[in-house]
């Protein structure tokens, strides 16, 4: 029997991350991270297993020190606590392993610090492990032969984590994705065929995430759509569960742009409630696409700007991740940038310098070429030396670009093209459900406006600058006044605790009180 704890390290301040919001929102973090509760479902019963996240909790090393097996995972804006973490870990005597995300892709980051890391997947090489250790014979590298058989994964063990301190729960439903970014470590890591779990599998994980009281999760899939045909099949059997069970989840995912291409399936997910997805554009500079072998968002299915509309009519909400300082990419991306997003109406923008990630075609390309800067963390915020601008040029342009993204006004305008002007629809799904459930509507909705009520105190209470303050009142004014909804409401609630994130996050690097900080 071993006493095992498993840690996720604090995390730096990112795009994502939601740092500046969560203690408006009384929250402590975004999402907990998938792997602990899998892996703690993964251990065999005979041993004893502890989760701490340390977004949530503080470590506190002396409460350790009866663990045999102390494991850390974390992707790269982890990697500095991580090592930090472990060398305490190590200096006490602990036996340590890691695994994720980022020691996947840079085995040697953590020297000894590590006695054994885990690359990739590791369904079979976590139980593998354990029986190693046991007998004394443990290796020092674990990785697996064959992906991992996603009809066999477990129900995650989310009873392990206090769920009342996360904003969303997670749910994945697959594994790999199709296509061949050059930038990407996804599919280094998780492979270019897509792996799905059963109805079954997802039902019953659903059911451990209402038993938490979770009601909105994101489905952390690398690409939700890889397999079309798969996942149609699993959609259906979704929406049959939202519907016998009065819609309990919102659910945002991942998906790459030919989701445009099917309006089956944008029905199906809308059906499903699957209110908005994030999609990797990276450029409107189609030769950009073609250079990092994006060609599923090159032409001839449409312009980007036509198929994002697609989806958006479709009545799913567009989040993209945009990418700054291709070969292909001058002076001129930035503006190109700025003036995509807004024609494509998409407000929630991750937008980041081009990084090469250990294992992933890119870096070897540009090791080759002598166009990467090796340090830990690089001085201009990526490893990537640009060809056709300096480094101080892509970073500043990058700065000043998220600096005027997220300027209210633009941000509002953005928000509002889509919203009150396009009057996109949302919630489809289950405002289909509440015409047949009226009763189920009402209650619905004085619960929602109870709930509007809450955060619109907290956000008012929290944001600290009175001309942000003045214009979100302003801007839930105008909203109110065009669609008087409670559910809607509170949507645009979190888009002004999104913005209030995004936009502090985007001037303390304009302002120089915080580095500067991409998106990898
Ligand atoms: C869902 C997701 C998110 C969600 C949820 C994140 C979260 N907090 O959990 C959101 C949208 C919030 C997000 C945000 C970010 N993300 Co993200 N995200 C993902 C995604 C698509 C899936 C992650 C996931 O849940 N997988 C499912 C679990 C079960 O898989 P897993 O964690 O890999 O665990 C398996 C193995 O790795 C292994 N394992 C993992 N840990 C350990 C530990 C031990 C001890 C052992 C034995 C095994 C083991 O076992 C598990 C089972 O096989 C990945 C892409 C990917 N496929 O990895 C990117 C990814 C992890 N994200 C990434 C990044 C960069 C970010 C951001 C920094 C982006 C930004 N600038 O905002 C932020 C960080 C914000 C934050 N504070 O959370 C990068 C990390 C790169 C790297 N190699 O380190 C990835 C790989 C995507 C990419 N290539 O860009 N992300
Ligand atoms: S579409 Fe996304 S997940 Fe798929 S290869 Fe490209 S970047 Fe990676």
């Amino acid at each position: 029997m071993a006493e095992i704890v498993l840690i996720n390290p604090r995390f730096e301040v990112s795009y994502w991350g939601m740092e500046h919001a969560l203690p408006l929102l009384g929250k402590r973090a975004n999402v907990p991270v998938a792997a602990l509760p899998l892996l703690a479902a993964l251990t065999p019963g005979e041993h004893r297993i502890t989760l701490l996240d340390e977004n949530v909790t503080a470590i506190n090393y002396d409460r350790l020190a009866t663990a045999d097996i102390v494991g850390l995972t974390g992707m790269t804006v982890q990697r500095v606590r991580m090592r930090e973490i472990l060398a305490e870990l190590k200096a006490r005597g602990h036996f340590t392993v890691v695994g994720g995300p980022w020691v996947s892709v840079q085995e040697d980051y953590f020297d000894d610090l590590a006695d054994v890391i885990f690359v990739g997947e590791a369904e079979e090489t976590w139980p593998e492990f354990l029986r190693d250790w046991q007998g004394g014979r443990q290796r020092r590298r674990y990785e697996q032969a064959a992906k991992t058989d996603m009809t066999k994964v477990p129900t995650p063990r989310f009873d392990l984590l206090n769920m009342d301190h996360y904003l969303f729960g997670s749910v994945q439903f697959s594994r790999g994705c199709p296509f061949q970014c050059e930038f990407c470590d996804i599919i280094v890591t998780f492979g270019r065929r897509p792996r799905l779990k059963t109805s079954t599998q997802i039902l019953a994980e659903l059911e451990a995430l209402r038993a938490q009281k979770i009601e909105i999760a994101f489905i952390v899939d690398d690409n939700l759509i890889g397999n079309k045909k798969a996942i149609k099949l699993l959609l259906h059997d979704l929406i049959a569960y939202q519907q016998a069970n009065g819609y309990p989840f919102d659910f945002f995912t991942e998906a790459s742009l030919d989701l445009a291409e099917d309006e089956e399936l944008m029905q199906l997910m809308v059906q499903a409630n699957i209110i908005s997805v994030f999609v990797g554009i990276e450029s409107p500079n189609e030769k950009s696409l073609r250079e990092t072998r994006k060609f599923q968002n090159v032409r001839p299915a449409g312009t980007l700007v036509e198929r994002v509309h697609r989806i958006q009519e479709a009545g799913i909400e567009v989040w993209c991740g945009m990418i700054l300082g291709f070969d292909n990419d001058d002076a001129s991306i930035f503006e190109a940038q700025r003036a995509f997003l807004k024609e494509a109406r998409i407000p929630t923008a991750m937008i980041g310098m081009l990084s090469a990630i250990p294992k992933t075609p890119l870096h070897a390309r540009l090791a080759g070429e002598g166009r990467l800067d090796a340090a830990d963390e690089p001085e201009f915020g990526t490893n990537v030396i640009p060809l056709q601008m300096s480094r101080e040029e892509l970073r500043d342009g990058y700065v000043q670009v998220m600096r005027d993204l997220y300027e209210p006004d633009a941000y509002f305008e953005r928000l509002e093209e889509l919203y009150l002007k396009k009057r996109i629809r949302y919630n489809d799904g289950v405002v289909k459900y509440w015409r047949r459930h009226p009763w189920h509507w009402l209650k619905s909705q004085v619960r929602n406006a109870v709930t509007a009520g809450v955060l619109y105190w907290r956000l008012m209470h929290g944001v600290t600058e009175a001309r942000l303050r003045r214009e979100y009142r302003r801007r839930l004014r105008r909203f109110l006044l065009a669609r008087p909804d409670p559910n809607l409401l509170i949507f645009y609630l979190f888009k002004c605790f999104l913005h209030y994130h995004q936009y502090t996050m985007t001037q303390q690097m304009a302002l120089g009180s915080s580095k500067v900080y991409n998106s990898f």
